[in-house]
């Protein structure tokens, strides 16, 4: 046993007054769920919501170590757009923008969801030959998307520079119209919103440390706020931290979690009203209701939890945007922050179940999973129900890193990794 003396003694205490005083005010009830969702982030909290309205599986809980949606979910750029490549992704990621256009109604909840259009620009003749692959795919695949010249991308966008001047001249774009942004904490509000409603039980302030198994299968999970909680199935929806959840419970997933960095600026009059992205020069920007630009930049190579991010990564980016945009040169940051973000190997998400029964997980949705939110929650929703993947969360599944049906898609580098 532990031994505590002087300070150690009074932090052990507080520690444990801290937590009997959580569990005090944030009381679970005593019975078996028949899914615990771990991840109170979007695609946890649309998880459990879409369980509860489309699978009428109401008896549910939400766990969550922080508070809801303070995890990716807050830290990301909101962008939305659904132009991936191949035909397993691009049916998942459309089947999310058609969510999206009807969720502020479905949830009775202003997620300020803005089809403002989203630019990809290309910088060189094998960016030009990308994208046009690429628009070509999305046509097939019934989804909007164009291919602009310069002098079209100067019509959208006016104060960018387009000409010839800069170290890496625009030479075309990728347009996709339904494109653009969402509210991210209204995401999350929305669905947490409605889940309760529909009887979910959300519980913030619980982490889970331990996945309890028998014979095989998951029965519970040990948090360590409110001792054990005990359901049939568990989806866990962790994102940076699946890696730490997949070795609670046995086994490996490929994935890696790395920082991801964004910033604003100081809010400043309606300027830009469309999403514009370079992957060549690591640098993104769109305008937020509230006036600041938004500001994103590429992963940190590094591995690590810390969602913070190096300054070097920062100052990079912002060189690309000043390049791009010399008129926001004098605009001053006002802050800058990271969260970690979950790649796999063929930047394609994992829906999936695993080699523990009754244990499945939603994860490695990497650097651009805020736009699934809606598709991902309600394709996992029917995973979870069923007690298997559904068909489109088939192609998903972990067991491709074993059977090598990779998916490796290349619509999903909205930043460069
Ligand atoms: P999260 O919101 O991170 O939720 C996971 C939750 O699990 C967290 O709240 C965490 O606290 C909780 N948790 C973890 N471990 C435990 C545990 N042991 N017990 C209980 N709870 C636990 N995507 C886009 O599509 N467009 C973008 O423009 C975009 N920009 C981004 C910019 C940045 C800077 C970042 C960091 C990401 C960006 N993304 C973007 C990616 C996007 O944010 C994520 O893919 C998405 O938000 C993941 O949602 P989630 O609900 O899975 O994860
Ligand atoms: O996937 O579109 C995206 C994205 C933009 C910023 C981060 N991810």
């Amino acid at each position: 046993m532990q031994k505590y003396s002087g300070f150690g003694l009074l932090k052990h205490a507080l520690s444990h007054h801290e937590n009997w005083q959580r569990v005090w005010r944030n009381p679970v009830p005593k019975k078996k769920y028949d899914v615990i969702i771990v991840g109170g982030g979007g695609h946890g909290l649309a998880t459990a919501y879409y369980l509860a309205k489309v699978h009428g599986i109401t008896n549910v809980a939400v766990l969550e170590k922080g508070y809801l949606g303070g995890g990716n979910t807050a830290r990301n750029t909101t962008i939305v757009r659904s132009n991936y490549l191949w035909d397993e992704s691009a049916k998942l990621y459309e089947h999310a923008m058609k969510l999206w256009e009807g969720l502020s109604q479905d949830l009775n909840y202003n997620v300020m969801f803005s089809q403002r259009g989203v630019l990809n620009l290309g910088h060189t003749l094998q960016d030009m030959r990308d994208i046009e692959r690429r628009v070509n795919a999305n046509r097939l695949n019934g989804i909007d998307g164009e291919v602009l010249d310069p002098q079209s991308i100067k019509e959208i966008v006016p104060m960018m520079d387009c000409s010839d001047k800069p170290r890496y001249p625009i030479m075309g774009a990728s347009w996709q119209p339904r494109g653009g942004v969402a509210r991210h904490d209204a995401v999350a509000w929305g669905y947490a919103r409605a889940a309760d409603a529909l009887g979910v039980d959300l519980i913030q302030q619980c982490e889970v440390v331990d996945i309890i198994q028998e014979d095989g299968a998951a029965t519970g999970v040990m948090t360590k706020t409110h001792g054990v909680i005990s359901a049939n199935r568990i989806g866990c929806v962790t994102a940076g931290n699946s890696g730490v959840m997949a070795a609670m419970a046995g086994f490996k997933l490929p994935l890696e979690s790395h920082p991801l960095q964004a910033l604003v600026s100081e809010p400043i009059k309606p300027i830009l009203d469309t999403v514009v992205m370079s992957n060549h020069v690591h640098g993104y920007v769109s305008q937020s209701d509230k006036g600041d630009l938004v500001i994103g930049a590429g992963i940190d190579g590094y591995l690590g939890y810390g969602q913070r991010g190096g300054y070097h990564t920062i100052e990079h980016t912002v060189q690309a945007i000043v390049e791009m945009f010399p008129v926001f040169s004098r605009v001053r940051m006002n802050r800058q922050w990271g969260g970690i973000v979950d790649t796999c190997p063929d930047a394609c998400p994992i829906i999936s179940a695993t080699p523990v029964e009754n244990l499945f997980f939603n994860c490695g949705w990497g650097t651009g999973g805020f736009k699934a939110t809606p598709g991902s929650g309600h394709v996992f929703a029917g995973t979870l129900a069923a007690g298997k993947a559904t068909e489109m969360a088939e192609p998903f599944s972990m067991f491709r890193f074993h059977d090598g049906a990779l998916i490796d898609e290349h619509g999903a580098a909205g930043v460069a990794h």
